[in-house]
Order: C-alpha cells, then sequence, then structure tokens
C-alpha cells in the first residue's frame, strides 16, 4: 500500500526532530557561536570587528551600467551586473563559508565575519544604492547565505516576495560566490508587471486562465552570473534559486536588503542599521543570524534542527541587539 502525501509529511517531520542538536552539542554549540576567537581560529584569514581600510578592494561599475541597470530596475523590478566584486575578496568569503559548513554550521553564519557586512559599503556599490534606494539610504538586519549543493534536483527558495508594497523604498542585493548557472540553480523571476498580475490573482484568491499561465512561463526571467556579480530585485518581484540540472558546482550566494530612509520596514527588518557608520557589532550579527535563521525553516526545512539553539542565541543577544542599533527604529 503506497503511502498518503500526509503520512509522507508527519514521517518527514518525525525525521526532522529526530536530527535535532542533543543537548551536549547545542550547549557546545551555544558556547562556540558567541566566542568571537573561536570564530577567528576557524576562519583564520577573515577578520571580526575590523573596519575596511578606505579603498580596499574597490567595486567595479560602469557609469553607463550603473544607468542602464537602474532603468531595467524602474521598469521591470530588478536589475544585474556583471563580476562587481575583487575576486580575491569574493574566493576569500567563498572560503569562509566553506569553513563555517564544513564545522557543521548553517552557511549563514558566516555573517560573523566582517566580509559579509562590508561587501556593499565601497563608495561604488554606495552610490548605486543611493541611486536606486535614495540618499541616506539604510541597511536592515534580514541577511542570509545560500547553499545549494552540487546535485541534481537540489533547488534554491521556493518561489516568493519578500515586500510587497514596498515599492522603491526596498531593494535587495544577491552575490553569489561561486559562478551560478542554469545547471546549479542561478535565480529566476517574473518582471513586475507578471509578478503583480500572479500576487493579485493570488491575494484575490483567483485562478489564472491558462493563456495568462502560458504566457507568464515565457515572461520568466533565467539570472546566470559569475561569481562576484550583483544582482538586485523590488519587494514585489517573484523570484526563486532554481533547481539543479545536473551542474556538478554548489552555487553559493549571499543576500542583502536596504530601505529608503523614513521608509515604514516591519518588525523582522529590524534593527535598521547606518551603512555609513561601524560594522554591526558581533551580537547584532549574531542576533540577525538567527533571526532569519529562525524564518527561514519555510524555505529551508532541514534547518529545524538548529532550531533550538537560533531560540537560545536569538534570546541572548535581543536586548543587546536592541541597544546596538545605530538607525532610526524602523516603524
Ligand atoms: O538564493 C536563493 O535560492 C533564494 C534567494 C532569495 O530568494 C532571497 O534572498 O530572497
Amino acid at each position: 500500500m503506497a503511502a498518503s502525501p500526509q503520512q509522507f509529511a508527519s514521517a518527514i517531520q518525525a525525521l526532522l526532530k529526530m536530527s535535532e542538536l542533543s543537548p551536549e552539542e547545542m550547549q557546545r554549540r551555544f558556547e562556540e557561536a558567541l566566542d568571537v576567537d573561536r570564530w577567528r581560529r576557524l576562519v583564520p584569514f577573515a577578520s571580526i570587528g575590523e573596519d575596511p581600510p578606505d579603498g580596499a578592494e574597490p567595486a567595479l561599475i560602469s557609469d553607463e551600467d550603473a544607468a542602464a541597470e537602474k532603468r531595467r530596475l524602474d521598469r521591470d523590478g530588478y536589475f544585474r551586473l556583471h563580476r562587481v566584486f575583487d575576486s580575491a575578496r569574493i574566493a576569500r568569503m567563498r572560503r569562509t563559508v566553506e569553513a563555517v559548513r564544513a564545522d557543521g554550521w548553517p552557511v549563514a553564519f558566516a555573517f560573523v565575519f566582517d566580509d559579509f557586512w562590508s561587501i556593499a559599503r565601497t563608495p561604488r556599490i554606495a552610490s548605486f544604492l543611493e541611486g536606486t534606494v535614495g540618499e541616506g539610504y539604510l541597511q536592515n538586519t534580514v541577511v542570509w547565505a545560500h547553499w545549494v549543493s552540487g546535485e541534481r534536483g537540489v533547488a534554491g527558495w521556493s518561489p516568493h516576495d519578500d515586500y510587497r508594497g514596498s515599492g522603491d523604498t526596498f531593494l535587495s542585493l544577491w552575490i553569489p560566490l561561486s559562478d551560478a548557472s542554469v545547471d546549479n540553480g542561478c535565480m529566476f523571476l517574473l518582471p513586475a508587471d507578471a509578478s503583480r498580475e500572479i500576487s493579485t490573482a493570488v491575494d484575490e484568491q483567483r485562478d489564472l486562465p491558462s493563456s495568462t499561465f502560458r504566457r507568464m512561463l515565457q515572461d520568466i526571467i533565467a539570472l546566470p552570473v559569475p561569481a562576484g556579480s550583483m544582482i538586485g530585485w523590488r519587494g514585489d518581484l517573484l523570484h526563486w534559486g532554481g533547481a539543479n540540472a545536473g551542474g556538478a558546482e554548489p552555487r553559493l550566494s549571499l543576500a542583502l536588503e536596504f530601505r529608503a530612509r523614513g521608509a515604514r520596514a516591519s518588525r523582522f527588518e529590524s534593527p535598521l542599521i547606518d551603512p555609513r557608520a561601524s560594522l554591526p557589532a558581533f551580537e547584532l550579527r549574531l542576533f540577525a543570524i538567527v533571526k532569519a535563521l529562525r524564518e527561514y525553516t519555510k524555505f529551508e526545512p532541514l534547518l529545524a534542527r538548529y532550531l533550538p539553539l537560533a531560540e537560545r542565541i536569538f534570546a541572548e543577544t535581543a536586548d543587546a541587539s536592541a541597544s546596538r542599533s545605530n538607525a532610526p527604529p524602523a516603524s
């Protein structure tokens, strides 16, 4: 007799429960997570708590590309810029993610290291963000790192939008640390008009006619990009990580989010930080990582094994993080 979908779902839930960290491992990881020096020893070539020197590892975006991609963002809700970041920096960040993963952490813990907070602070990126999010823009504390294994069928996140209705007050940045190809699960999205049409139909619980459905399939944009590129989208855009179609190379990337100053941000995005100030304190980094981890089991169910650990770190860092915000509180 074949198992029903409900039986499959409960079996998976039971397996996930069994894979939870033991109390001993949870205690060990809790202590290690809070130990800055242990992170430094784990990845001796990456810093924690050092603001980058001026002019270090500049990012490259030509004026023509910046203007063209701003036009694309205004028209279609997304942009793509190829090979923006220094390749040595990207290689270092990739090795950092690999070291964090090899030590048994969700790869988002790479955000304890400076590189992951400073990458969007170079003058060229800051000027692109000013042009697209507005002068005085802020970073929210929603960050994540992605690892999509190089095995056929393994996929990135399922289709979603980030902040519906946020217009041009919101921008997500997505930076690949390995080449992201159609074969290993690059990003895909639907441009603004098509995204809106689907989101409205979903909100109104209305089926789409098959002619619309076929048209939408043709509208899908694949965003294969080499390591060190930068792509991004507005909060209304439906986007997703593709499924590996046979590529052997894992797909590694990171995601950051930015807000117009004065925009109404959600509680999940708080605290907002000022990208012109010093890099966020270590506790705030940990807080941001586990805040996201608690939320993103909806996209990555295997993270459930780390949830009790995330809750403990969250409780430990929440107060310190609230007082560490260096920007106006989100409304
Ligand atoms: O990398 C992925 O698979 C998904 C990224 C994404 O959707 C996001 O950062 O919002």
